[in-house]
């Protein structure tokens, strides 16, 4: 494949630089196309802005409904949209009892834990919907839950998550689940803030071949909340090996309650599906924004399952067939979306893995893709760049066939995405870059694989039906195509986004759309376009580039650098295996950027490898991306989850305070960090 490079250094009234290089188009496959769900151009015109709502029609057909909608956008109460209002829809019958006619002794999802020689659970929709039920009989009955109520749902990686939540869904509970790796006082915070009287753990899990007492986490977490004001009446204890008592932690007399003990009392027991309101909320799903306090994005149940449920099929190209893994936690809006929701209710086959993606060695993933004839690969820039950093050659030794792969979470180096191409995909399966958010609940933009080629680094345009536009600082819409950056924001509504923030509309307003509502009092949904927080940048065919958030872009010397180019020009180099970019403060400049790498297994730190970053830098954005210092470090600080913490590294560059660092993946590097640093 030819590789176009040019690069473009635009510099706008306000000082805005862009720099960046334009990346070669890659092709999917005309086997890929020829089986591709969607291949059909006129969805561009019909998803066009002037159709809009009702093109939105389109993605709710894909479900089954009790009562269709009697509207589908009610905007009457702007910004908290009610999509489809007036339809009766349940999210568990459709990703469970639909499919039972036609497909009940299909795999719904394989568990694979993450020891090696434990046999793989296939878990049919005929089980699923046995279990769901079961587990819906003793929510009701034990748990005393009904149709509104919340619960704290803090699980580990395990088929019980989605059975879990799918029971709620059946009967009308909300669901917050926390990812399983935060702490006894995040879980705390969210316990209280949705007020759960009900939280569901699980006793133990594997991460790294350690068993994890996870119990012992959320009885301090049931403590914490008390003190906050919630009191957990009940818990419920999944045990992780029945019969075997894997956990060591005493239960609450009258609080607590082992699941699966509980559960033979509802042995048969059928729950039916809540009819309920398109409207009502789903779920709710806690994510950090600019303060300290975590917001509760509330989803609904019609808008949000008709999104992701195309999204799944249109952009992720499920078809029933195929066998879908995808690596995020289901702690996560991704795993929400695209663990659970979106591949079940399209009668899918989902792959769910309990642990570390590099263990017990760098094959692991692919022994798992080879044994489970996976086709559809899904991953965060975060897995690839570990996956390439300790086991570069390893895809090639293992018989997989992906058609399909996608990567989300943040932007991913044209670098990374060519190996995740060649090595993993092996030139084969497709790419989506999927750039969305906990708020939106699916996808933004992207390329709809059947239909338009990728560009390495570039997310892609909206997706159908997403129409987004790009701010300036004053307000004023970039032209279309610019290469100049800005705010990227969304138009118009559409159905997967949040309904509001749990229990502060107040703050749900001022976060995502004050700053650019036309008018505050509007009920007209053109007045409301949507914040996203990102920096983006549109090239003239159309594809978005997403520098990072907004706080991520670097201003130097009044010239916007994305953090995200650096590291991209970093990454350029062979012996440079992950980089973070972080801001310092300068006298004159305003900032300057401060650059972090690891090197990939096997080369050591020298002033050569120094000098070629800093040579790369130069090369790929010039001069200006000059960073202030270069540091080779032995291990990037990580949250659980695999983040990059560049808040961390912010702060020992700034000689600042690094706040709390022991909920890190790795917290002892932050010392040797500072150290060096000075
Ligand atoms: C789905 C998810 C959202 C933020 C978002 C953006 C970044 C996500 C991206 C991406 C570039 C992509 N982000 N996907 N940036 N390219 N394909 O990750 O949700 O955890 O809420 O994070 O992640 O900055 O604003 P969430």
């Amino acid at each position: 494949m030819s590789e176009k490079t040019k690069d473009v250094v635009e510099t706008s009234e306000a000082e805005i630089a862009v720099h960046w290089q334009e990346e070669a188009y890659f092709h999917a496959s005309p086997g890929f196309i020829g089986q591709a769900n969607l291949t059909d151009e006129s969805i561009f015109e019909r998803f066009a802005l002037k159709n809009f709502p009702d093109y939105y029609t389109e993605f709710a057909e894909l479900l089954t409904w009790y009562k269709y909608w009697d509207e589908v956008l009610d905007s009457s109460d702007a910004p908290c949209f009610k999509w489809f209002k007036g339809g009766l829809i349940n999210a568990s019958y459709n990703c469970i009892d639909r499919h039972l006619k036609a497909n009940k002794n299909k795999t719904a999802i394989h568990f694979v834990s993450e020891l090696e020689d434990e046999a793989i659970q296939h878990i049919t929709y005929q089980e699923l919907y046995v279990r769901v039920n079961e587990f819906a009989a003793l929510l009701r009955d034990t748990a005393k839950l009904k149709r509104g109520d919340r619960v704290t749902i803090h699980m580990p990686m395990s088929a019980e998550l989605p059975i879990t939540m799918l029971a709620c869904s059946r009967l009308g509970v909300i669901h917050s689940v926390v990812f399983g790796g935060f702490s006894a006082s995040a879980c705390a915070d969210r316990i209280v803030d949705s007020q759960s009287r009900v939280l569901i753990t699980m006793d133990a899990y594997y991460r790294g071949g350690k068993l994890l007492n996870h119990k012992a986490v959320d009885e301090e977490a049931c403590q914490i909340a008390a003190e906050g004001g919630q009191v957990v009446d009940t818990l419920l204890v999944w045990q992780r090996y029945p019969g075997k008592n894997s956990s060591d932690t005493p239960a609450v007399e009258g609080r607590d309650i082992i699941v699966n003990d509980e559960l033979k009392k509802y042995y048969g027991v059928r729950v039916e599906p809540e009819k309920m309101l398109s409207e009502d909320p789903l779920f709710l799903m806690y994510t950090s924004g600019t303060t300290g306090k975590p917001k509760g994005c509330q989803h609904g149940t019609g808008g949000y399952l008709a999104y992701v449920t195309a999204m799944s099929k249109y952009i992720q190209d499920i078809h029933p067939e195929d066998v879908y893994w995808c690596m995020a936690d289901i702690g996560w809006i991704t795993g929400h979306s695209f663990i659970v929701y979106g591949p079940l209710a399209l009668c899918a086959s989902t792959v769910i893995y309990e642990g570390v993606p590099t263990y017990p060695d760098a094959g692991r993933c692919w022994r798992i893709a080879q044994a489970l004839d996976v086709n559809i690969f899904h991953t965060a820039p975060t897995a690839i760049r570990a996956l390439r950093k300790v086991g570069p050659d390893e895809p090639a030794k293992y018989t997989y066939n992906f058609k399909h792969m996608t990567t989300v979470g943040e932007p991913i180096e044209p670098e990374v995405w060519k190996w995740y191409q060649k090595e993993v995909g092996k030139e084969k399966a497709v790419i989506v870059d999927t750039w969305w958010q906990t708020e939106t609940g699916g996808f933004l933009c992207s390329t709809v694989p059947g239909l338009q080629p990728m560009k390495p680094g570039s997310a892609g345009p909206g997706v159908p039906g997403i129409h987004p536009v790009i701010f300036d600082e004053d307000g004023n819409e970039l032209p279309a195509g610019s290469g100049k950056a800005g705010n990227i924001c969304i138009q118009n509504p559409w159905p997967g986004m949040f309904q509001t923030i749990w229990g502060d509309r107040p703050r749900f307003v001022k976060n995502y759309f004050e700053r650019y509502c036309k008018n505050l009092d509007s009920k007209d949904w053109r007045d409301w376009p949507y914040l996203t927080g990102d920096a983006a940048v549109q090239a003239p065919d159309g594809y978005f580039r997403i520098l990072g958030r907004i706080d991520d872009v670097i201003n130097v010397s009044g010239h916007r650098l994305g953090t995200k180019e650096i590291e991209s020009a970093a990454l350029t180099v062979n012996e440079v295996a992950e980089a973070a970019v972080v801001p310092v403060a300068h006298e004159v400049k305003g900032k300057e950027p401060d650059l972090y790498v690891a090197l990939k297994p096997g080369f050591k730190a020298s002033d050569e490898i120094v000098k070629k970053i800093d040579e790369a830098i130069t090369y790929q954005i010039g001069k200006i991306a000059k960073c202030r210092k270069i540091w080779i470090v032995p291990d990037m600080p990580k949250t659980r989850s695999g983040k990059i913490m560049r808040r961390v590294l912010g702060a020992i560059s700034n000689h600042g305070d690094v706040g709390n660092v022991m909920t890190l993946a790795n917290p002892e590097v932050v010392e040797e960090i500072k150290k060096m640093v000075g």
